[in-house]
């Protein structure tokens, strides 16, 4: 073909010489029509039923083009609104739990395997998620029920915490911290009754890195949790005897009612066997040394009831004088969902959490600190805290800088065992 550029003009002088696919072509550019060539008179008729023939192909060409074109808009159209769909339910994704997740793309697991992909979270999370996991919290076992079956020769670590406040998944991101093996070990401890052994195994898989895994469900109301265990560090001699304690949220509503209704006094029901409160007492009677973590929920909604509640707890503490006693070694307030405090520019997160500690919970720090004090009783600033990423509510990329500062919390306050020389001379010669 020669260089297709001759204008309207050149083309009708030449009709006769130029060839049915060139004039064919230059109809197709609409240079010209076929009825100008026709009108010249020079366009014999096996021509023009040629270029016809060469127009019905271009026509076919051209029209699935269009055909092309238009399917490639709208697949692009698909794409862009499920991606819109995916956008949003990644930055939505704590108004969604796991099994809204999986019914939205049952018939669709391209797009779940490419949003698990974007979160970097494992698909069978999603695909094998129940919602009716066993997590061990069968109301058997859970706590001792007299001073007697307390396990003696173990500090008890009792995480405070209003419902919701993420106690349960704070002692899932240390349990499964430990449970890495690096630099620690956790073993049973030899105990006749395996309180909340169940519970335990099961807060201690959360995985650290890979896909993540699941967070623990919320916990029944009335159920305060026990946990015993035996803590090691590498190159260290000597296991140190734990017991964790995550006690009911129920309990702050106790404090509340007790301010609220029963002017400051502890009503008989909540001292009858079986209620949490009587559950706590119990616990603080023991001889054990104490740890006492409180937990404030960065993320609580709204937040004027658990600062009501907290107050209300510490009006307690001041009142009944069971928790700073000598038997308390140390008392921490942590500051939980610090991953979702937003940083102003030129303010780091701690320096965030510490101005909305002060401007929210400024009486309660300051009558932990006060009591701390008066008592000797070891205590720091308050800290945050933050299990790492969590998506869709029940799923966690475990990320451990957190709970390996509470563990070395522990490490510092909690001694190994002291061998009783007397016993051990004792049991040696009765052999
Ligand atoms: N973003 C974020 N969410 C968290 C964190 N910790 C807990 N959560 C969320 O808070 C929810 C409640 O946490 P839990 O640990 O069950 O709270 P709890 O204090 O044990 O609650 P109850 O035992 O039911 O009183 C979890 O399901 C998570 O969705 C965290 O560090 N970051
Ligand atoms: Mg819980």
């Amino acid at each position: 073909m020669n260089q297709m550029n001759l204008t309207k003009e050149k083309i009708l002088k030449q009709v006769d010489t130029l060839s049915a696919k060139d004039l064919a072509e230059y109809i197709r550019r609409e240079v010209v029509s076929l009825e100008e060539l026709q009108k010249t008179g020079e366009l014999d008729a096996s021509k023009r039923k040629e270029i016809n023939k060469i127009l019905d192909v271009y026509k076919k060409e051209d029209a699935d083009k269009i055909e092309k074109k238009k399917a490639e808009i709208e697949a692009e159209n698909r794409a862009s609104t499920k991606n819109a769909e995916l956008e949003y339910i990644i930055n939505n994704n704590h108004k969604y739990t796991p099994d809204m997740i999986k019914k939205t793309f049952e018939s669709d697991e391209n797009s779940l395997r490419d949003l698990c992909g974007r979160l970097d979270i494992s698909l069978d999370l999603i695909k094998n998620y129940t919602g009716t996991e066993d997590w061990g919290s069968s109301k058997n076992n859970t706590v001792p029920k007299t001073l007697e079956e307390i396990p003696t020769g173990f500090t008890d670590v009792f995480f405070w915490g209003t419902s919701s406040s993420g106690k349960s998944c704070a002692l899932s991101a240390i349990l499964s911290t430990i449970n890495t093996g690096n630099p620690y070990t956790i073993t049973n401890p030899k105990i006749r009754i395996k309180y909340g052994k169940a519970y335990l195994e099961k807060l201690k898989e959360l995985p650290v890195g890979g896909g993540g895994g699941l967070l623990p469900p919320p916990t029944l109301s009335d159920m305060t949790q026990y946990m015993p265990f035996r803590l090691q560090k590498d190159g260290e001699k000597r296991a140190r005897n734990i017991s964790f304690v995550e006690l009911s949220g129920e309990l702050f509503e106790c404090f509340n009612q007790i301010q609220e209704v029963y002017n400051g006094i502890v009503p008989d029901e909540y001292l009858r066997e079986g209620h949490e409160f009587a559950k706590l007492n119990l616990l603080l009677k023991s001889d054990n040394p104490k740890i006492h973590f409180f937990l404030i929920d960065y993320c609580a909604t709204p937040d004027i009831q658990q600062k009501k509640k907290l107050q209300d707890a510490a009006e307690y503490f001041e009142q009944a004088d069971n928790i700073f006693r000598e038997k308390t070694t140390a008392v921490y307030i942590i500051l939980t969902k610090a991953d979702k405090i937003e940083p102003r520019s030129g303010k780091t997160r701690e320096e965030e959490a510490q101005e909305f500690l002060n401007n929210h919970f400024g009486n309660f720090v300051k009558l932990i600190k006060r009591k701390c004090g008066e008592n000797e009783i070891k205590t720091s600033e308050p800290r945050i805290f933050s299990i790492g990423q969590v998506y869709f509510n029940r799923i966690c990329k475990l990320d451990r800088i957190y709970a390996d500062k509470i563990i070395d919390d522990l490490f510092a306050v909690v001694k190994p065992p002291q061998i009783n020389v007397w016993a051990w001379l004792f049991k040696l010669l009765s052999q």
